[in-house]
């Protein structure tokens, strides 16, 4: 990560930036990699402002104020009053601060189950540099965010999980600046997700923020990931103007230097021989510093390659069969407990998952943060990456399928130069119907066009008939994988002991992922296999589902539910849960609960056999 030097800028001469404006598109795309540009880091305390009733957007007649009427009374204008006299009844100077990244839900206790508004204000200094451009990122912003810079609107922006960017280009004071946004997490039904699901409704900037800088023309994209005939292949993307020119993509360490031309639209194709790499792998996760050059602009990035493909019921990495040992994991930290807020809170999961043997996970239930994914890269941890269509959908809503297809794009784009990523989910546990398997057919047809080079899945559910647990969802047919929830000894079915009897009966002949199975049991509570929440219950389960599981041909791996216990509104007993959902195999302490090393035992087992 670089810094801008923040004092030491030569502030403005003139306003060269909206000559730079003038020339180039208004919508610039996500930046790939933003961490390795030039940046002002604004992470840190942000003051905020709670705002049940939206009284800094609404006036009491519940109009919007107007931005360019004189009586202003929008928060976005973070005014002072100007002299003694002034009524003003708000100011960001005198407000507490909550750290971002941060969910708002676990920094302060009185807002633990808000959901609604707060005002975000942070204050910093640049001095933009004439001939550079400007872009405001945020990794993400839980749910609905407006934006504003010094007063003015840069945007909005509705999806939790997801970055998204502003050019502010010729919109930065050469000084102080204030960015202001609101921050809305009321759930409504027509989103994504909607209004029911079981996990925190963490509001807030819950990932980074921060100022980028570019010259006029940079490498806004590019996808360099290993290919089926052992060619790199993808493509690379400039933008600005004049965009036709010479790129050079070079890999120092495996001697590979190719250097490509933009079209008019700054987009150039990559194909060319990968040569002898070190493919990437859980048992190597070998990374290479890839460096991509343009007259003008530089960025490396740290890449890894290998193939992922389905053959009959093997899933093959680098063309050989993998046993997929693995985990689902929520983008909580039990021991705040809220969002996890940074590389130490990701690794200490990973390391969980690790520990438990563990060569993938599920990164449920959204999108995670882009520093997860580079540090399963670096870890050799295979990912499930997934986003929130979750449940019951409105499923026939046009612009809740956009919404949709824009989370899946936004996140394939962020994170497609991820070796550790070989699945795409589209969905959770959506329930079958004609509408339904239209939206779901969109969304894995689009998910296939992005990205050809990775599986795509979506975790089904399965149906039963006496004692035949039925996977027949014709939403299977457009999948990679069969993946299914399936809740034997926790939500039907007899106690643990008895689960051998049940058997499956699934209608695709592919490499069966299992999804989720599972059940909760209070970390410390000990009884014997029959008592329900005990760490004994849970640890049968796991011994009977695995053997029940085993009965599968197709059987090629499973992310059990779920690596640690998390927080979630729906679980209310007053005893044993506490709005905790208890199926973690780690309690919310971090201390392993005794089917960890029923899994474990399973996983260590399973990875002499696909050696
Ligand atoms: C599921 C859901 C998951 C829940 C889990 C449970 O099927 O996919 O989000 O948390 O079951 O604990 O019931």
């Amino acid at each position: 990560m670089k810094y801008l030097r923040l004092s030491f800028l030569l502030p403005f001469l003139f306003n060269f930036n909206a000559f730079i404006m003038a020339q180039t598109p208004a919508d610039t795309g996500l930046i790939q990699n933003v961490f390795a540009r030039q940046i002002v880091d604004l992470d840190g305390r942000w003051n905020y402002m709670v705002d049940p009733y939206e009284n800094g957007y609404y006036d009491y007649r519940h109009q919007a104020y107007d931005q360019s009427a004189s009586d202003r009374g929008g928060f976005y204008d973070d005014r002072k009053p100007s002299d003694k006299n002034e009524l003003i009844e708000y100011d960001f100077d005198l407000s507490p601060t909550l750290k971002v990244p941060g969910d708002w839900n676990s920094q302060e206790e009185k807002l633990l189950y808000y959901e609604g508004t707060v005002w975000y204000r942070r204050k910093f200094d640049v001095s933009p540099q004439a001939g550079k451009r400007y872009f405001l990122y945020f990794g993400a912003v839980n749910y609905e965010a407006h934006i504003y810079l010094n007063g003015k609107k840069l945007g909005m922006h509705k999806g939790g999980f997801t970055p998204f960017q502003f050019e502010v280009t010729g919109k930065l004071a050469a000084g102080e600046n204030s960015i202001v946004v609101k921050v809305d997490n009321t759930r409504h039904a027509d989103e994504i997700p909607t209004v029911n699901t079981d996990w925190w409704n963490y509001g807030g900037v819950t990932r980074d923020v921060l100022l980028a800088e570019a010259p006029a023309v940079f490498i806004s994209d590019y996808k360099i990931q290993l290919g089926r005939n052992n060619t790199i292949e993808g493509y690379v993307q400039l933008n600005g103007a004049s965009l036709s020119k010479d790129v050079t993509v070079s890999i120092p360490e495996a001697g590979i230097k190719q250097t490509v031309h933009t079209d008019a639209s700054g987009r150039a194709a990559i194909s060319f021989p990968a040569k002898k790499l070190t493919l990437w792998s859980p048992g190597q996760p070998k990374l290479y510093t890839v460096t991509i050059h343009t007259a003008g602009d530089d960025v490396s990035d740290r890449i890894g390659f290998r193939t992922v493909e389905v053959k009959g019921r093997d899933i093959l990495l680098n063309g050989k069969p993998v046993f997929l040992r693995g985990v689902s994991i929520h983008d909580e930290n039990p021991l705040i407990p809220g969002r996890n807020r940074g590389e130490g809170d990701l690794r200490m999961l990973l390391t969980w998952a690790r520990q438990l043997n563990c060569n993938y996970v599920r990164l449920a239930h959204y999108p995670h943060n882009e520093k997860m994914l580079r540090l399963a890269d670096e870890m050799g941890l295979m990912v499930w990456a997934e986003v929130p269509v979750y449940w019951t959908i409105s499923w026939t809503n046009p612009d809740t399928y956009r919404n949709a297809e824009k989370q899946l794009t936004d996140m394939v784009i962020r994170d497609k130069n991820r070796a550790s990523i070989i699945i795409w989910s589209i969905g959770n546990e959506t329930p079958v119907s004609e509408p339904r398997l239209s939206f779901m057919g969109k969304l894995a047809a689009k998910a296939h066009e992005l990205d050809n080079s990775r599986l795509v899945s979506a975790a089904l559910e399965v149906h039963r008939q006496g004692d035949v647990a039925v996977v027949d969802d014709p939403l299977g047919e457009k999948l990679d994988l069969v993946s299914f929830n399936e809740y034997a000894g926790w939500y039907w079915g007899d106690k643990p002991s008895d689960l051998t009897r049940y058997r499956f009966d699934i209608k695709y002949d592919r490499p069966v992922v299992i999804t989720e199975f599972g059940g909760d049991a209070l970390g410390g509570f000990h009884a014997d296999s029959a008592t329900r929440w005990s760490e004994e219950y849970q640890a049968s389960l796991y011994r009977y589902q695995l053997q029940l599981l085993q009965t599968i041909p197709g059987l090629r791996g499973m992310t059990p539910w779920i690596l640690v216990d998390f927080r979630s509104p729906r679980r209310q007993h007053p005893v044993y849960q506490n709005f905790w959902n208890r199926k973690g195999l780690i309690s919310e302490t971090g201390q392993k609960k005794e089917a960890f090393w029923v899994l474990k035992d399973f996983y260590d087992q399973q990875e002499k056999k696909y050696q």
